[in-house]
């Protein structure tokens, strides 16, 4: 049942501006009114006709109308500019859950608008499409990477070609910048909390990034937050995988931190595989994963406001044939009560870490249908580009927007859609492009390019999001094109 809120918001919000005004500001409340002091009149004894009385109302009534009219008129106009940042809460319960302030000024803290400078630590792909999404909303945006041609500074107003602990460096960004993100998990965590001492907005925090950082950490903090996840055994020694360690094979061990893209991860079958392999790591500490029996993978990415507002896009089903996402399928071809009970689990550990910005939760769906959580990304992710062309907000925008406190935007999906990688590869050895005819002519697929100089196998250099009728017909279309490249 709506709130008498909500219902008055719907009516304003579907009643349009002036309809307001004339029908029930002059005429209707008018009208209303003309009766009310008709009645005044007739019981001070006034007037001996009612109607008489009525009509010489009339042109108070009329006034009392418009002005009233006209309050709704402003409250109608302030409907429709906050009507971007309102999500009724009846119209979709489980996609969005957002605490609508309607009280001005009853936001805590200040919105960062444009032209404020914005940095980032870390200047790949996701941070060159953060840039993009931030200069086009009007904000200036410095980056801070150690590698001359990073992605990212094609679009950046400044580029700080430094390593992400470099002092003088961290110092220009606190001096410039109103607020902070990253890109890169393996930046490094003490940077931020640095950042963050300095007084400048910093998100998400040091410590949540300190968390995503590392695989131990990560996997504590989950189970801590009540929440599943894979069986795993914390190897910091390989004293760790004396005794039995059955109850974790066949299993892969990766490494606890700088692991990304399949980086740092051997599945192993027996523990004499796992000694080789941590052997291999250079016995650096390292998690040892149970492999479950999977029906799929998906991923649910969140986007969490200071003041607590969250924001689920549509749960994406992900296929990772050799370790590196290949297609994201979305909607995920999943009961719906398993991507709402995915997006539920996202949500809950974002506010259990109380973190700010967008945070992507990669989740196993076993074969028993139950969940758990395989590791987290204090970032925008791989599996979230389909939002850049299919849904009402990108995930660099819910980026741009949580650092500077605004609201959420809107993260409904407009239409099925497939995310294809494109991976090092798909370029020639001597570094000739791919075959870009076929999907360069489908007017239905979006290409992203990442403007990397080099490409190496296994390297992401761009992706394309293919839109359609449905997942299935869009998943076609994208092998189609794939083909072709
Ligand atoms: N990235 C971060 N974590 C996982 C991924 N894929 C992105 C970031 C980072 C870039 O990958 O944008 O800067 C590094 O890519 P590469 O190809 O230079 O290793």
């Amino acid at each position: 049942m709506p709130s008498r809120e909500q219902r008055r918001w719907q009516r304003v919000r579907e009643g349009g501006c002036w309809r307001s005004v004339l029908l029930f500001g002059a005429l209707g409340w008018g009208s209303a009114f003309s009766i009310l002091f008709a009645g005044l009149e007739q019981w001070t004894g006034e007037v001996q006709s009612f109607w008489l009385a009525v009509f010489n109302a009339l042109p108070l009534g009329f006034l009392a109308g418009a002005i009233y009219g006209w309050s709704r008129w402003g409250y109608a106009l302030l409907a429709k500019v906050r009507e971007h940042h309102y999500v009724d809460p009846e119209e979709e319960p489980k996609r969005i859950k957002m605490t609508v302030k309607t009280q001005a000024g009853a936001r805590p803290g200040h919105a960062i608008l444009p032209p404020a400078m914005l940095g980032i630590l870390g200047g790949g792909q996701l941070g060159r499409m953060f840039t993009v999404a931030a200069k086009t909303m009007g904000y200036r945006v410095t980056v801070l990477d150690p590698d001359p041609h990073a992605p990212a500074a094609d679009f950046a107003d400044v580029h700080l070609c430094q390593n992400y602990h470099d002092a003088e460096a961290l110092a220009e960004l606190a001096r410039t910048c109103a607020a902070i993100t990253t890109e890169f998990e393996n930046v490094s965590a003490d940077s931020m909390r640095w950042l963050a001492k300095q007084g400048v907005p910093v998100s998400p925090s040091g410590e949540c990034v300190a968390i995503a950082q590392d695989r131990i950490a990560e996997k504590n903090f989950i189970r801590e937050a009540g929440l599943a996840i894979a069986p795993f055994l914390a190897v910091n020694t390989a004293a760790d995988l004396e005794g039995d360690i059955s109850a974790w094979l066949p299993g892969i061990l990766k490494t606890a931190r700088l692991g990304y893209d399949g980086k740092g991860q051997i599945r192993v079958k027996t523990a004499e595989e796992a000694h080789i392999a941590l052997s291999e790591f250079k016995h650096q500490p390292c998690v040892l994963e149970k492999m479950l029996p999977l029906k799929c993978e998906i991923s649910a990415i969140v986007t969490r406001t200071a003041a607590g507002e969250i924001a689920s896009f549509p749960v994406s089903e992900n296929e990772h044939p050799t370790g590196i996402l290949d297609v994201s399928i979305v909607p995920a071809r999943v009961k719906p009560e398993i991507a709402e009970q995915a997006q539920a689990m996202a949500q809950q550990l974002a506010a259990a870490l109380d973190y700010v910005g967008v945070l992507a939760v990669e989740l196993f769906i076993q074969d028993d249908d139950s969940l758990v959580i395989n590791e987290i990304a204090p970032r925008p992710h791989n599996s979230g580009h389909f939002t850049q062309d299919a849904t009402l907000t990108s995930q660099f925008e819910q980026q741009v927007r949580a650092m500077c406190n605004l609201y959420p935007g809107k993260p409904d999906l407009i239409s099925p859609v497939v995310m294809v990688n494109l991976l090092g590869d798909v370029w020639g050895e001597d570094g000739s492009e791919p075959n870009w005819e076929v999907l360069m002519t489908a007017p239905n697929a979006k290409l992203h390019l990442y403007g990397k100089k080099e490409a190496r196998p296994g390297r992401k250099m761009g992706h394309y999001n293919v839109l359609g009728e449905s997942a299935d017909k869009a998943l076609e279309q994208a092998r189609a094109i794939q083909e072709t490249l």
